[in-house]
């Protein structure tokens, strides 16, 4: 009996879980915070990294972090704008353009990963200059996407 009844009571419970109401329908300002995540993470890694390459703070030794961070993220950029409800949203600096043009901005955020990669394998080759000119690349490719894509750039 006590048995049974403590059964039906967790039935009854998870049954109420269960029937919870769904998590509502995801906005396009829930896409845009995501997105605004992303970049905002991407931007701390390369951030951490330019301090460290510069001697200002950071281990040398620990560079492989945010180079290996940045492509991981890369590979999330042209996801996190292309998601279902990816469309411009009101205050945030994400041109139209990304969406119009599409095609030019996965090629922008490809060319981002591809300098990403080749950062994270210049630190790994312990090349300086190898890391300064890819690091240089890895600035402009953010910064040649943001030109296009991203508002006052
Ligand atoms: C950063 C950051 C960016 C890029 C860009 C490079 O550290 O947050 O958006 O570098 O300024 O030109």
């Amino acid at each position: 009996m006590r048995k049974t009844l403590i059964s039906t009571v967790t039935a009854i419970a998870l049954g109420a879980t269960l029937a919870l109401p769904a998590v509502a329908e995801p906005t396009p300002e829930d896409a845009a915070k995501y997105r605004q995540y992303v970049m905002r993470a991407l931007s701390g890694h390369f951030g951490a990294l330019t301090m460290t390459a510069r001697g200002l703070a950071g281990d040398p030794a620990n560079m492989r972090i945010h180079s290996a961070a940045l492509v991981t993220l890369a590979a999330e950029a042209g996801p996190a704008f292309a998601a279902a409800g990816g469309a411009p949203v009101e205050d945030t600096e994400a041109l139209p353009a990304i969406w119009e043009d599409a095609d030019g901005f996965a090629a922008a955020v490809d060319e981002f990963a591809a300098a990403a990669a080749a950062l994270d394998a210049a630190i790994a080759s312990g090349d300086s200059d190898a890391v300064a000119a890819a690091h240089r690349d890895t600035g402009a490719a953010c910064k040649g996407c943001h030109e296009d894509y991203r508002l006052d750039d």
